[in-house]
């Protein structure tokens, strides 16, 4: 589906967040995951676009910004994309860390739009506590989560299957979508598990 994004705004409160006047309710999927895991990346390479902005320094997005995804010809977005902050980096500064939970938390418990949490976790390194407790949080709350193992590219297939396996032990999760955001790994399959949640 080729969709037009739009950005909409970057909320750092929840007062912020966009209200259904600007989304009409569509449905809202939340891109989480540890700083520099590759999270505007991915947007980007969904969408087919620098929407998003990327950055090697661990931190670069520090509120959530909301896109309005539209199909050809149609006034109301079809889905919001939202970029999150992200989270467990030590070297952040400290304000912004602990700002953390203070809007992400209700969004993630209170947006009542919220379709799909896409939980990212690197494929590169071992299974991190921080993105543990974020999936068991989705569990939890039994609100809708997909993971997804970025930078594929970095690693051979062999490495790959291995981490996978690995992230899918210690997060306990059924499975584990591997992508690229450089070389369009997974982005079609991943497209077609987003679409499906806009028409469920
Ligand atoms: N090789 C490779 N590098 C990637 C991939 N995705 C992201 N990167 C790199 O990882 C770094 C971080 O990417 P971002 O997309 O900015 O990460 P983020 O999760 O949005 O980071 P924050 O906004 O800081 O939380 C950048 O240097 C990207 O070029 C990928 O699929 N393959
Ligand atoms: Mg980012």
């Amino acid at each position: 589906m080729r969709l037009t994004p739009q950005f909409l705004l970057s909320a750092t409160d929840p007062a912020h967040f966009p209200s259904e006047a600007r989304t009409y309710n569509a449905p809202e999927i939340a891109f989480l995951g540890r700083s520099n895991v590759g999270k505007s990346s991915l947007i980007n390479a969904l969408l087919g676009s620098k929407q998003a902005h990327t950055s090697s320094t661990p931190g670069r997005t520090r509120a959530i910004n909301f896109f309005a995804l539209h199909e050809p010809g149609k006034q109301r977005p079809s889905l919001i994309f939202a970029d999150l902050p992200g989270y467990g980096y030590a070297k952040i500064s400290k304000s912004i860390s602990s700002e953390w939970p203070k809007f992400i938390e209700p969004y993630l418990a209170e947006r009542e739009t919220l379709a799909l949490g896409v939980c990212l976790v690197d494929t590169n390194i071992p299974p991190q506590q921080s993105d543990t407790t974020l999936i068991r949080f989705f569990q939890q709350m039994q609100r809708p989560y997909l993971v997804v193992g970025t930078k594929a590219d970095r690693i051979s297939r062999n490495q790959l299957n291995q981490s996978l396996a690995a992230l899918k032990q210690a997060h306990e999760v059924d499975g584990i979508l591997a992508v690229s955001a450089e070389k369009g790994t997974g982005i079609k399959e991943l497209w077609a598990r987003l679409t499906s949640v806009s028409e469920s």
